[in-house]
């Protein structure tokens, strides 16, 4: 009897050892139907709040997730639930937030097109409701309160302030003519704005966690890549509705994750990034037959989707490549790829026209090739770009494809700019110790001239230049941040402006041009 009821007691604490967590597990799926569905939808993919999702959690800096459910989101409509919740409650919640969704609901036209909304009140005009020059307008995007800022490029007055989806990813993207951008949220959605109006469009939701969209080199087709679900979706950008949700799978029938999507304008196509194939995909919005993935001499490699180029609208070559390249860079002709080795060890190039690999680089340190920059050097074309694993910027030949110098930093960095009028190139050292630091180098020399430190113990990062140059602007990257404006030449601070957290700037000129010193 004492020996079955100390067996029973030692078997009910096992038990409940082991049903602990599943029972605050459940718990905490209860507390997050009643106290966060409301606003995040039951299945936690977001409705006027965000998705609260791994995929969309995990790549969050900022503030902790309990801390943000004890503690509220300053300026949004997210409060805090210490008075609701005990600390372990809020902790469970927080943990169930990082558990995957056991089912992933489909993304498809339908639902997409359901998810579009356009604004009522909106109304187009033929010319910008403001004096300023609309050429040299500059976007800068405000994480810290989900806003975009637009800024006068010659006065860096702020013409307006509007509200973007949650937690803008990756440079908004202007149509050719300059007068609208889209921008795009982790979340996957799209917004639609116009420039010349200061007014929303309207909005879709073209994925469920989505890395970056892209423009066509003729404005009528906005591409975006998405994670969640294993897509990529293509809008018109006209009215956001939905002309192609392609699923993306290899050759060999593995479905992929999109890393990234960018334009190729001299071949009328859009090149996609994959996270889990070993191939590039090049896909096309031409009409042309004599135009890039139509053009003879791509015989390796590649095949069009479908029986016949005419059946769909945006054929798909498929390249596959010797490594798994999620980060590339491309040359200003978009003839050659630029790709970092997923291990860090080194990189390759891959020609787009023949889709093969045509020399290896020497570029160890994990590379962030999408940060990468050109310039014209003594009798060649150089690109330079950050590494993410250590202190260096890398510049390459890109007509031998030689690593010309490495250049010692003070951390690693993630973004470098640069202007086709300015002698330097602006490295930040975004990760590690000395993030409130900004190298100026020297474009002749390759030698860092200056460093920066506007606001010590504050982080700095992220530069874009004005139209013509002269101006240099920098993101103090903080909550209370502000975006610093410098003379470019003197280096000295000429104008501060507020700002929540400001992240990547995007000048209206140097994107529509593909300024080579600028990302595109
Ligand atoms: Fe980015 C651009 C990928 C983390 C801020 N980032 C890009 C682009 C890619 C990319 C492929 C180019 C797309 C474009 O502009 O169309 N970013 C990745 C990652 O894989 C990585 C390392 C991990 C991830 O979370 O996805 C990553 N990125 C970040 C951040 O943590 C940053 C600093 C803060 C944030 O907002 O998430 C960040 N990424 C940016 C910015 C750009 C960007 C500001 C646009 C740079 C530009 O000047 O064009």
């Amino acid at each position: 009897m004492t020996r079955n009821t100390s067996f029973s007691k030692a078997a009910l604490l096992a038990a409940t050892l082991t049903a602990l967590p599943l029972l605050a597990a459940a718990d905490a799926a209860q507390d997050y139907q009643d106290y966060c569905a409301e606003c995040h939808a039951e299945n936690r993919l977001g409705a006027q709040g965000p998705a609260l999702i791994p995929e969309t959690l995990a790549r969050m800096r900022g503030p902790k997730i309990a801390e943000v459910i004890r503690d509220g989101r300053v300026t949004t409509q997210m409060p805090g639930y210490s008075e609701d919740l005990t600390d372990e409650q809020i902790a469970a919640l927080a943990e169930y937030l990082k558990t995957p969704l056991d089912v992933i609901p489909p993304w498809n036209e339908a639902e997409i097109m359901a998810s579009r909304v356009m604004d009522e009140d909106y109304a187009p005009v033929d010319a910008p409701v403001w004096p300023s020059d609309p050429m040299n307008i500059t976007l800068a995007v405000e994480t810290g309160d989900h806003h975009i800022s637009v800024l006068d490029g010659d006065t860096f007055e702020v013409l307006d302030r509007f509200e973007t989806p949650f937690a803008v990813h990756g440079g908004p993207k202007f149509t050719p003519d300059g007068k609208f951008v889209f921008i795009m949220s982790r979340d996957g959605w799209v917004q639609k704005y116009d420039i010349y109006a200061l007014k929303q469009v309207g909005r879709v939701r073209a994925g469920l966690n989505s890395r970056n969209i892209a423009m066509s080199g003729d404005g009528k087709w906005l591409a975006v890549a998405n994670y969640l679900p294993n897509t990529l979706t293509i809008l018109s950008t006209d009215d956001l509705s939905v002309a192609e949700v392609h699923e993306v799978v290899g050759k060999d029938g593995t479905p992929s994750r999109v890393s990234a999507v960018y334009q190729a304008p001299p071949r009328d196509s859009f090149v996609l990034a994959l996270k889990d194939v070993p191939e590039i995909w090049e896909v096309s919005y031409s009409k042309n037959p004599d135009m890039g993935i139509y053009a003879a001499g791509f015989t390796h490699d590649w095949r069009i989707e479908g029986p016949t180029k005419q059946d769909t609208d945006f054929p798909i070559r498929k390249i596959t490549t010797p490594d798994f390249l999620d980060d590339f860079f491309f040359d200003q002709k978009y003839e050659h790829i630029m790709g970092a080795s997923r291990k860090g060890e080194d990189g390759l190039v891959i020609d787009l026209v023949i889709g093969q690999k045509v020399a290896d680089l020497d570029l160890p340190g994990m590379p962030h090739l999408g940060s990468g920059i050109t310039w014209d050097w003594k009798d060649t074309k150089v690109m330079a770009t950050p590494h993410l694993k250590d202190g260096t910027v890398s510049v390459i030949d890109m007509n031998t494809w030689e690593t010309v110098k490495r250049i010692t930093t003070e951390g690693p960095g993630f973004f470098m700019r640069s202007h086709k009028t300015s002698p330097y190139v602006w490295a930040d050292v975004f990760f590690g110790p000395n993030r409130d630091k900004m190298h100026i180098i020297d474009k002749e020399t390759l030698e860092i001239v200056k460093t920066l430190q506007p606001v010590p113990g504050a982080t700095v990062a992220h530069v874009e230049f004005t139209k013509d140059g002269s101006h240099a602007l920098v993101s103090v990257w903080e909550d209370e941040g502000e975006v610093l404006v410098y003379d470019a030449k003197t280096l000295e601070i000429v104008k501060r402006l507020p700002m929540r957290k400001p992240s990547g700037k995007y000048n209206v000129w140097n994107k529509i041009t593909f300024e080579e010193g600028t990302s595109h």
